[in-house]
């Protein structure tokens, strides 16, 4: 999400680094430049065109200008002020009433509604500990229910049964009852959307809503709609309090219009993105980190989190420390690669770095991609403990004997040899602090040379 706006981020930000001093010209063809990224991300103009009204006058302030580094001052405003745009704080789900807890979503046809329901399932009961049950209500399409119904079996989520010829109503009543009944802590409605904004529809909306009095109503919406998500976000707000926005679709979206227009034009904040169809591609929404990454400063906190939910947080702690040495094994090499593919991919983990897109671009050129990532994973499994613990005793016999085994042959063993070689000593680099200046400048070329 937001690649595009990054991209421009970082070239009008270099300009403004380099720059010794800042005058208002320069200020303003920075600030020119950025309204108009705004506008290509598919912001509304008046959006783009507040944000410009707030960031420029303090840009310009005389403490800025004449202070010893007016780019990273300015960097500092634009990011304070995208924050404040993208939603100043962050809000989970509120699950303070008595259970169990009714939360409804809602959401125009094929915004992601059902997906959604289970991965919210999924992710209080992971995260807030809390037993979920799913109800339904979606009476118009055909398998609709079902497919709710579904999601649940598949993934172990209590889910109210489906009972033909029901309406609305009599669901939400039943579905109170059973959520009772079984314990259930949390009880999540999935609601029927249209392809466009009804009036039958909000008022089927407003009934259901008296009936459940849900303690919050999440509006479902499509990121790759942009501006027109946060339209729609406003027409049902105008209708139900709208205490929140999943926005669905976020791993498709590089312009990323709908979350920063969000706020201005529907005053409701974003609480998750959608980033991909499975269960457990849902991600909380903080404005700062979300920022961070808008401005290429990388979200090193969502990486690192990230990182600690999927491997557990001793693994992560043994190959930090590991690292913190300057030790890397090919163990290591093994865990960053299945850390990788946890992650989605090399492109996953690239959208968390900071100022990537130079390693990103030096990745492609080498054709480092998810393909080889597999691969590398059969040729390391393929080897023996010794062989892992110690690369260099691989000879020509080893080599031939893991290249059968991993499907391969010598030379790719070799290549991946000479890319653990470059790993360990790029991981040494790092370990002494130089990643700042390896995201700037990207890897160094006596590295890069190996990789090829
Ligand atoms: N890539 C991607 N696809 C999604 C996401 N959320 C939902 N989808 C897909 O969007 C389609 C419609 O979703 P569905 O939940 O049935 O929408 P509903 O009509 O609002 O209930 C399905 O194919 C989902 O897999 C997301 O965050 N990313
Ligand atoms: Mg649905």
């Amino acid at each position: 999400m937001f690649e595009n706006l990054t991209n421009k981020f970082e070239e009008v930000f270099s300009s403004f680094k380099k720059a010794p001093s800042l005058d208002e010209k320069q200020v303003d063809e920075g600030l020119k430049t950025i309204r108009k990224a705004l506008l290509e991300a598919d912001v509304a103009v008046d959006v783009a065109k507040e944000f410009i009204n707030k960031v420029k006058p303090k840009a310009l302030g005389q403490e800025i200008i004449r202070s010893t580094s007016p780019g990273q001052m300015v960097v500092k405003i634009v990011y304070d002020e995208l924050v404040n745009f993208l939603g100043s704080s962050n809000s989970t789900i509120s699950l303070n009433a008595v259970p169990p807890v009714p939360i409804m979503l809602v959401g125009l046809q094929g915004s992601g509604k059902t997906t959604t329901t289970a991965k919210i399932a999924r992710y209080l009961e992971k995260n807030n500990k809390k037993k979920v049950m799913m109800a339904s209500l979606d009476v118009y399409r055909p398998a609709a229910q079902e497919q709710l119904r579904l999601l649940g079996e598949q993934n172990n989520i209590l889910t109210l049964p489906v009972v033909e010829n029901q309406q609305p109503t009599d669901i939400c009543r039943r579905a109170i009852s059973a959520a009772k009944l079984n314990g259930a802590e949390v009880i999540l409605f999935d609601t029927a959307g249209r392809t466009q904004i009804d009036i039958q529809m909000m008022g089927e909306i407003k009934q259901v809503s008296s009936i459940i009095n849900p303690n919050e109503t999440l509006l479902v919406a499509d990121s790759l709609t942009g501006q027109v998500a946060a339209e729609v976000a406003k027409e049902f707000n105008k209708t139900v309090n709208l205490s929140g926005i999943i926005l669905t679709r976020a791993d498709g979206d590089a312009r990323g219009g709908a979350a920063l227009s969000m706020k201005h034009v529907a005053d409701v904040p974003v609480k998750f993105l959608g980033i991909g169809e499975k269960i457990d591609n849902i991600e909380a929404f903080y404005p700062e980190r979300i920022a961070n990454r808008i401005l290429g400063m990388g979200d090193i906190v969502s990486l690192v989190e990230k990182a600690a939910d999927e491997l557990g947080e001793e693994n992560l702690k043994k190959t930090e420390e590991n690292l913190k040495k300057g030790q890397f094994s090919m163990e290591d090499y093994l865990t960053q690669l299945r850390q990788m593919k946890k992650m989605g991919g090399i492109e996953g983990v690239m959208s968390f770095l900071p100022g990537v897109s130079k390693i990103k671009s030096q990745m492609d050129q080498a054709g480092i991609d998810e393909k080889i990532v597999a691969q590398n994973e059969a040729i390391i499994l393929s080897m023996t403990k010794q062989e892992r613990e110690n690369p260099k005793i691989i000879n020509g016999s080893r080599r031939k004997r893991i290249a059968n085994g991993s499907g391969t042959d010598p030379a790719t063993i070799n290549k991946l040899l000479k890319q653990f070689k470059m790993m360990s000593e790029m991981m040494k680099k790092m370990s002494k602090g130089n990643l700042k200046g390896m995201a700037d400048k990207g890897i160094p070329p006596e590295l890069f040379n190996q990789l090829k």
